[in-house]
């Protein structure tokens, strides 16, 4: 078995795909993509055109995107964790998922990279728009997270891979604050997970390129 991840350790969507890695002990290459290694970029760019990251080379075989990233790993190198159950839990988890990745780390993403652009090519109308849904998302997981103590239940699910790394960030673009207790209180408790913590520390030496200036905490 030959497991390649291409990714960064201060990727949302490549810290995604660690936790689930490392909570499972699943051996894999970590393909980094910096600077210092060229033929990373260049390969990634060449297995998968979009140049979007996190990619699983399983091998040979190339896997795009983060959910469907865990779910090779969950059917072909399964570890201890079950990350989608069966039946009504699986969907909830499905839900989540998409929740988090599209309500939180699309506006996340959308709010804090709008300043990466030309000065003249900037959308202050599109960054506050994914702001103000970013907050609708807030309130939406403050009224209808369960009592945990993970996303979908008492177990830690493809779910909280997803809401680790997204209200992580998001939380530096627009704080979730003491309105929304239950949310604040889950944020805190995916990050004193030892996987979550793991990547968070791993991304630390990197927190200079948060595009909004990384708050000093966390
Ligand atoms: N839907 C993709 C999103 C991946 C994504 O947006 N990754 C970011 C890094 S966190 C990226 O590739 N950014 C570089 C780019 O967009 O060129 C997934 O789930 O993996």
């Amino acid at each position: 078995m030959s497991l390649e991840l291409f990714g960064h350790p201060f990727s949302s969507y490549t810290q995604k795909v660690l936790i689930a890695l490392w909570a499972d002990g699943t051996g894999f290459e970590y393909r980094m993509l910096d600077e210092e290694h060229p033929d990373n970029l260049a390969e990634l760019k060449r297995r998968w055109p979009f140049g979007k990251f996190p990619l699983l080379v399983d091998d040979g075989e190339t896997v795009a995107e983060s959910t469907p990233i865990i779910e090779h790993l969950a059917e072909h190198h399964p570890g201890p964790n079950r990350w989608i159950p069966d039946g009504d839990r699986g969907l909830r988890v499905r839900f989540l998922d998409r929740f988090f990745d599209t309500y939180v780390m699309g506006n996340m993403q959308k709010a804090g990279l709008d300043i990466l652009r030309p000065e003249d090519s900037r959308d202050p109308y599109g960054a506050q728009a994914a702001r103000d849904e970013l907050n609708m998302a807030y309130d939406w997981l403050e009224a209808n997270l369960g009592d945990g103590p993970w996303a979908a239940g008492d177990n830690f699910t493809l779910a909280d891979c997803a809401a680790a790394p997204s209200l992580f960030y998001a939380d530096w673009v627009e704080e979730i604050g003491r309105v929304r207790p239950k949310l604040a209180a889950f944020r805190a408790r995916l990050l004193a997970h030892p996987t979550v913590a793991r990547a968070v520390d791993e991304g630390r030496p990197y927190r200079q390129f948060f595009p909004l200036g990384a708050p000093d905490r966390d």
